[in-house]
């Protein structure tokens, strides 16, 4: 199985975060992706490649042009106005109003939450982004099955927001790049609020997301079940959400209507968000998913015999993430 990978995303490396507890050290740091890459390496079957560039255009097709615009500038203009080098973090939050002139007032226009921004994130989230589309042009050339090792994560952001560590959204752009009917199927633990925006109008794309319900669980505000789809749409969104603790068989049980719904539709393609968050054990989950569950889920996925493109998202507990990826992917090589 081919692997596209970076390092490029090394440059992206925030030391903190602001959460409930104040600053606190950034869970979503590069050693997740090194220590995939690690077990891949030492594990036969894995073709490690590097990502190819593309038009920029392709970035349009997902994201806004002042989004985009935002996210490539806003650092130098940020410490050039004074502002903290530690990272650009929004206080002030549009809630739906306009788009200031000035860069560094955008921050809160373009920001969901306090995911911050730093020197190397732009190019570490553009390099990302290469990876998946690479991914999806390899699978367009006939691989059954390719890894998109993304970081940072994609499936939080939206067409103009970024948000839950996620600036380009990985997955919406190697969905739009196959073309055709895609299932687009997120197991990551948090609802991948970000890609359902993006597909939300389309029947094109049918996302499909099982997440810690957003009653409780981050991203709160989207995720809910009666979330559906719109327009052209309607019918292409399915939410299961599922409650605190939910471990390997009411997980696969729900997966099993994901399933369903999938082969239902007749897609072309499938692309999965991959987070391991869903493990038991994570720290910003509360699942109890194990790694023979996630190798399950892994095998009813690879059963639906369909070209797919696996996208890495989050999962923080770094001493299963190689073993999670192993356990996932077995099943497609
Ligand atoms: C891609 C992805 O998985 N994004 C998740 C973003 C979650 N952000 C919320 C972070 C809240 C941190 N709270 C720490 C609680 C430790 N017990
Ligand atoms: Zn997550």
């Amino acid at each position: 199985m081919k692997v596209v990978y970076s390092e490029a995303h090394h440059r992206h490396a925030p030391e903190t975060e602001l959460t409930r507890e104040g600053y606190t050290p950034y869970f979503e740091c590069p050693q997740r992706a090194d220590t995939i890459l690690l077990t891949l390496r030492e594990t036969p079957g894995f073709q490690i490649i590097s990502p190819s560039v593309h038009p920029p255009e392709l970035l349009l097709q997902v994201h806004d042009p002042g989004y985009l615009h935002f996210l490539e500038n806003i650092y130098p203009a940020w410490v050039k106005a004074g502002e903290p080098a530690s990272g650009v973090v929004p206080v002030t939050f549009a809630q739906g109003g306009r788009c200031p002139a000035d860069l560094v007032n955008q921050t809160g226009y373009y920001c969901f939450d306090t995911t911050p921004i730093v020197a190397g994130t732009y190019e570490a989230a553009l390099e990302a982004a290469r990876c998946a589309l690479s991914a999806a042009d390899l699978v367009l050339g006939g691989e059954k099955a390719v890894y998109a090792l993304c970081r940072p994560p994609g499936h939080h952001a939206a067409r103009a927001l970024c948000g839950g560590y996620c600036y380009l959204n990985n997955a919406a752009l190697a969905a739009t790049r196959l073309g055709g009917r895609v299932a687009l199927l997120d197991i990551d633990y948090h609802h991948g609020n970000g890609t359902q925006e993006v597909f939300y109008s389309s029947g094109q794309v049918l996302f499909l997301s099982l997440h810690a319900d957003p009653n409780y669980a981050y991203p709160f505000f989207w995720g809910y079940a009666d979330e559906g789809g719109a327009g052209k749409g309607e019918g292409y969104t399915h939410n299961l959400p599922l409650p605190a603790g939910t471990g390997d068989q009411p997980y696969l049980q729900a997966l099993d209507q994901a399933l369903a719904l999938i082969q239902r539709f007749g897609p072309d393609y499938l692309v999965l968000s991959a987070g391991f968050d869903l493990l038991a054990g994570d720290p910003l989950g509360d699942f109890s998913v194990s790694l023979e569950g996630l190798k399950r889920i892994g095998e009813r996925l690879a059963g639906l015999r369909l070209p797919a493109l696996v996208v890495q998202e989050g999962g923080y507990q770094l001493r299963h993430l190689g073993r999670a990826a192993v356990n996932l992917l077995g099943a497609f090589t």
